[in-house]
């Protein structure tokens, strides 16, 4: 074993723990892993998960190691990387000289761990002239991009740590985290007698043993009971009227929707005991502080966009935007997905065929194969996808099949041969996430924010590259790139930093053509004179300058002082401390200063939203159809699930083929116990499961894990473990803002097999 432990960081969810890698012998496998206790977020700490990552690095998913071309008969042969940078550019210019680039889309851009991909491929499809681009966050986080973008203009977390009150709806952070080290304070505050936890979920989760107030909701229902919250605190006058006045506007336009609703009849139809719907409303208005965190059980559901308004209303009505424990607006060294919010712009972006609203740049992943499944002449031609899965993780992959393989161009860039890589005309190899120096923008904490360049642990096996150098072949293949462009620049960066950015400056002056573009300039020129090898974090001293000037009082606390200085000192910083380092010190009034709308005052009243609340229906709650009397949870987190990052089932300590969990009750009904088989209908298809009765569910609602449904090699064959909830899925059912799927609650049926 070598006894070397190398810094990195956990790819399997946002939170991205700190760890550190001690290779075996053969310089490849872990030998072990551990949490790395100088990373300043996670401070040591991991979850169970992070310790199984040999399985994606060695494990038996069928890795890329050399550029495929699909043949007429659909299967594919490796070609040399010249050939295939060469005839990838080629592909893609024909398409843009012949349907224009705007029929050129870009899918995904960096999963759980790895976002600089996204960074460069900017540089390519400007080559191209892509416009249009869609990921994972447009089947989730959109609609609630969209409301802070209405209210704040900025995006907000809740302060978990320090909070008298945590409130979680449809979040189960037991199992997927989604703030540092959440375990730890989850148990915190249970343990502690001043502080509560509230959780609106339908199952008992994890979470929900250690809560407080329990309210277990009917599936689909939460609209109802956090309608009732919000219209407990106005008309039982909870909410705080100094706070509300001084700091917000719209307020008596929400009142006047709030005071007219019946609490106790929304509390019935939710199935929520009223006395506790109010004593959890009442704990949470007398609070000092309150934290929420809302998740896929409300954003992949019925209602989304407006519930995640109503989660905003009911902390804004209680005062807890910029206060200790409260939420808070981060600083970011590159901001991904922070709002909505324009000024400029009163009528929204739509997309070229459906007009689906585009919100954060962001087309909604439920519209993608009605873009390219049509006779429109504006449709989709081209797509290029990177780091993403769209085929097994969007709505409906029968359809996602169909749509893809109808392009005229479809090139994917993963370390695996997936379920998208299956319809490319080329799929291009990357290094893994521990083979090359990887970064992520999920940055977000407070008010000490962390930023981590990760280096590799591991060389890569020769063949696959890192995206930034897949990135920069491309647009070199193209023409516009070459070394006349780059010699001053390389001349310059080995001068110094400062000689290099005046002549990076008044190249970019000179030609602007060149702008977007950059990425892969500063790559090949910045980048080769970085310490370490770090070329691909070249795209991270432009950002550490925007960091430097859009959060200069948070920068200079945490020690790397003012103007350019700062922006040079938090890149070195960056590039020298491989557990990731402080990139702001933020004190609690600077979320006010991040407010984008109005003045200082965040906005109440969204009126389409409003209306809704107004026109919420009893017959909006799925369940209770004798044709389908089961409300299924397509795709839950478990403790071995992660998204589609590890294919080789091996991973799972448990649940590997990932049972289909429902109630003692709904068992009986059905006649199964643990381990019979049983086949789930969708309008959309059928699928047979192993069944685990399991007493956190409520009767009338099922689940599967998400993640299944992926193969690996044994033998030289592929091998399928479980079933992936999307052959059961429909793009229709989405929200009718955001356009985000109702995956939480899909009309279902059971047979005993
Ligand atoms: N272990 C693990 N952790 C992960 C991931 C993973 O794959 N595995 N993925 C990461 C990613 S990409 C994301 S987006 C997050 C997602 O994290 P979560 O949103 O916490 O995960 P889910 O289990 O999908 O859904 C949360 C909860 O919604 C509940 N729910 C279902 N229907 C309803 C409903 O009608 N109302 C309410 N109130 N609740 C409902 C479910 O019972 C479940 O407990 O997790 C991240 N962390
Ligand atoms: N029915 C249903 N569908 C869902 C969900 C659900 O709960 N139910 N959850 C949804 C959610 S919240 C999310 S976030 C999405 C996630 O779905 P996707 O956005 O598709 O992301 P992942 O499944 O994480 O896939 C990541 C891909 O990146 C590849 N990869 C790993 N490392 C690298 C690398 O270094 N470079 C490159 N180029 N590729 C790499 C992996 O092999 C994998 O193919 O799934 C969504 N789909
Ligand atoms: S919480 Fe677990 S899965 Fe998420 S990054 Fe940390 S160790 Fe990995
Ligand atoms: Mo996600």
């Amino acid at each position: 074993m070598s006894s070397e432990w190398k810094q990195t960081a956990c790819i399997l969810c946002e939170c991205n723990c700190g760890i550190e890698i001690r290779l075996g012998e053969n310089g490849r496998s872990f030998e072990r892993i551990r949490g790395d206790k100088a990373h300043p977020g996670s401070a040591g700490y991991t979850c169970e998960k992070a310790l199984r990552l040999d399985h994606y690095q060695n494990g038996r998913g069928e890795r890329l190691l050399y550029p495929q071309r699909r043949r007429a008969d659909g299967t594919y042969e490796q070609i040399d990387w010249d050939t295939a940078i060469r005839e990838v550019s080629d592909l893609f210019l024909k398409v843009r000289d012949e349907h224009g680039g705007e029929s050129i889309m870009y899918y995904g851009g960096g999963g759980q761990g790895n976002h600089l991909c996204g960074a460069y491929s900017s540089a390519f499809r400007s080559v191209i002239g892509s416009k249009h681009r869609s990921s994972a966050l447009a089947q989730e986080k959109t609609g609630e991009f969209w409301v802070n973008g209405k209210m704040m203009g900025t995006g907000v977390r809740g302060d978990m740590a320090n909070t008298e009150v945590a409130l979680f709806i449809g979040k189960n952070p037991w199992q997927t985290h989604g703030f540092p080290h959440a375990r730890t304070t989850l148990k915190e505050i249970s343990k502690d007698p001043e502080r509560s936890m509230v959780v609106i979920d339908v199952r008992r989760t994890e979470t929900a043993d250690l809560a407080d107030y329990f309210l277990q909701v009917k599936p689909g229902s939460d609209a109802f009971l956090l309608s009732a919250m919000v219209a407990i605190l106005i008309q039982d006058s909870l909410y705080k009227k100094d706070w509300v006045e001084k700091n917000t506007e719209g307020f008596d336009e929400v009142a006047k929707v709030f005071k007219v609703i019946d609490v106790a009849k929304n509390c019935e139809l939710c199935g929520v005991d009223e006395q506790l719907v109010r004593a959890a409303t009442a704990r949470i208005a007398r609070a000092q502080s309150v934290a929420v965190a809302e998740d896929l059980g409300i954003q992949m559901n019925r209602h989304s966009t407006l519930n995640s308004y109503l989660e905003k209303l009911i902390w804004l009505l209680t005062g807890n935007f910029g206060n200790v424990g409260g939420q808070y607006a981060s600083s970011s060294l590159v901001a991904i997905g922070s709002s909505g919010h324009s000024k400029k712009r009163t009528e929204p972006k739509l997309s070229p065929v459906t007009k689906a609203r585009i919100i954060t740049g962001l087309i909604p992943c439920n519209a993608i194969p009605d873009e390219i499944l049509t006779d429109a002449p504006n449709r989709f031609r081209g797509m290029l996808v990177e780091a993403s899965n769209p085929v097994h993780s969007l709505a409906d992959s029968q359809r996602m099949r169909e749509a893809l393989s109808s392009l005229d161009a479809l090139v994917v860039i993963d370390v695996f041969m997936t379920e998208t890589a299956r319809l490319a005309d080329y799929v291009l190899p990357a290094s893994t996430q521990f083979e090359k120096f990887e970064a992520t923008f999920f940055n977000f904490e407070f008010p000490h924010n962390v930023f981590q360049l990760r280096r590799p642990v591991l060389d890569a096996p020769d063949g696959p590259l890192p995206e930034a150098e897949i990135h920069a072949r491309l647009c070199e293949a193209s023409g516009v790139l070459n070394d006349e462009i780059y010699a001053p620049l390389r001349e310059a960066a080995k001068i110094s930093r400062a000689e290099f950015a005046t002549v990076f400056f008044a190249l970019m002056a000179e030609r602007t053509d060149l702008g977007r573009l950059a990425p892969v300039i500063l790559y090949r020129t910045l980048g080769e004179s970085l310490p370490h090898g770090a070329a691909a974090a070249a795209v991270l001293w432009p950002a550490a300058h925007s960091c430097a000037r859009n959060f200069p009082a948070g920068v200079e606390r945490a020690g790397y002082g003012t103007g350019l200085e700062a922006g040079e000192k938090l890149f070195d910083a960056i590039l020298e401390n491989p557990s990731g380092v402080v990139i702001t010190d933020d004190e609690y009034d600077e979320s006010w200063k991040r407010l984008k709308t109005g003045e200082g005052k965040i906005t109440l009243d969204i009126p389409e939203l409003l209306e809704f609340v107004g026109g919420l229906s009893p017959t909006d709650i799925p369940g209770g159809d004798p044709e389908w009397p089961f409300v299924f949870s397509a795709g839950e987190r478990r403790s071995f699930t992660a998204n589609t990052i590890i294919r080789d089932p091996q991973w799972r300590k448990k649940d590997e083929k990932g049972a289909l969990r429902l109630s003692e009750g709904d068992a009986v009904r059905v006649g199964v116990v643990t381990g019979d088989k049983v086949r789930l209908m969708t309008k959309r298809g059928s699928a047979v499961f192993q069944v685990e009765v399991n007493d956190r569910m409520r009767d009338g609602h099922i689940s599967v894990p998400n993640g299944m449904g992926l193969d690996h090699i044994e033998d030289g064959e592929r091998v399928m473990t479980g079933v992936s909830p999307n052959e059961l899925t429909s793009t229709e059912d989405q929200d009718p803002i955001a356009g985000t799927p109702w995956h939480k609650s899909v009309l279902a049926r059971l047979e005993k097999v």
